[in-house]
């Protein structure tokens, strides 16, 4: 038997909801598989926590999560409590620390749902994004001067190492190679940001001699994300800086049909520190509590740890369960125009794994 520690945190809004479903499915694949078992431990952190102890986590939090073999994460932010504080005091610093320097975000639509693209189906989208995890344009380098005053000024600087531009660029062409298409588009912005996009290019351009069975091209981010609409069906493997990756998944998920379907790994590939799975979408607070966030993107999380837990087996299963359960159609949340609750969408998927395993 497989045994796992999995610290879970849901975070602010509906990750709280979303995350439950999670949990749930995981319990029901280890239920139906025989070899696996979890022990989940929660840990309330987050804008409620902030609220009361002036902070988005224990002073320890890190250390408390290194012990885990994975983490499973809802959402982040809520108001009163300014976006930038809560990202940055509990979120950020975790990809930072444990060095989870991929973010793996696989832009596929599911069998079922309706993408916004007339005449594109889920065989033309489906791809997957690499995102730059830990520096970047989210190096959280800067700061503010003459605050108030007609004399403010506010500088953030953007962080490209040569590791950390190499790392990330390399994952990719590795990844890539283990497709069978074998194809990686960089985004780029060279001809605007001439130091660090240029850097960028080149560390791609030298990486690609080492690849020569892996064809690479290059679009700068604007175009890249015209691509996205106009042709999905010519992409493969993405790679991009940390925001630019942050922006066009969300364009990603918007080609999913909704942002309550797209997952993310945030790993740590040395396994060094444990990895972080969770929905792109954030706390989204106008439907907090209401029972009818798309619990989706969570669940996929889900099936993304499994697999980097070294048991694609159960991943494939809970990914499979979530496909079968969207095929029907029937049991959707109103983000895909059903009347479907959370507890209903992710009671619908568990059924699945049980059909699927039986
Ligand atoms: N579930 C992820 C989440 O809460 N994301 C909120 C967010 O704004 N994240 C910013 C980022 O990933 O860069």
């Amino acid at each position: 038997m497989n045994t796992y520690r999995i610290a879970v945190i849901p975070g602010d809004g509906i990750g709280v909801d979303t995350i439950d479903e999670a949990q749930q499915a995981l319990q029901t694949i280890c239920q139906v598989h025989g070899g696996l078992s979890m022990t989940f431990e929660r840990y309330p952190w987050g804008c409620q926590y902030y609220l009361r102890e002036g902070r988005m986590m224990p002073e320890d939090g890190l250390r408390i999560l290194a012990d885990y073999d994975a983490i499973l994460f809802g959402a982040v932010g809520f108001p009163p409590v300014p976006d930038h504080v809560s990202l940055w005091g509990l979120l950020l610093p975790i990809r930072q620390a444990f060095d989870q320097y991929i973010n793996l975000r696989p832009v596929k639509l599911l069998p079922g749902i309706p993408g916004p693209l007339r005449n594109k189906g889920p065989e033309d989208i489906d791809f997957i994004c690499i995102r730059e995890n830990t520096e970047g344009e989210y190096g959280g380098v800067g700061g503010r001067v003459h605050r108030h005053s007609d004399n403010e000024v506010a500088v953030q600087t953007s962080v490209f190492t040569r590791r950390g531009v190499e790392r990330v660029l390399r994952y990719g062409f590795e990844l890539a190679r283990k497709r069978p298409r074998r194809e990686l588009v960089s985004a780029t912005k060279s001809n605007a940001l001439q130091y660090t996009m240029v850097f960028w290019d080149e560390v791609f351009r030298e990486l690609a001699a080492e690849y020569p069975d892996v064809s690479c091209r290059q679009y700068h981010v604007d175009a890249l994300a015209a691509r996205f609409i106009t042709a999905p069906e010519s992409l493969d493997v993405v790679v991009a800086s940390n925001l630019f990756g942050d922006i066009l998944t969300d364009l990603g998920g918007a080609l999913q049909g909704s942002l309550g379907i797209p997952p993310s790994g945030n790993i740590n590939p040395e396994r060094r520190y444990p990895s972080l799975f969770e929905p792109v979408h954030g706390s989204a607070p106008d439907i907090a509590g209401k029972g009818i966030a798309n619990p989706i993107a969570a669940i996929w999380a889900a099936s993304m740890m499994l697999d980097h837990l070294g048991h694609e087996d159960a991943g494939r299963l809970l990914w499979e369960a979530i496909a079968a359960m969207t095929r029907t159609g029937a049991v959707l949340t109103p983000d895909l125009g059903g009347s479907a609750t959370t507890k209903e969408v992710g009671a619908a998927i568990r059924e699945q794994i049980i059909a699927l395993a039986g």
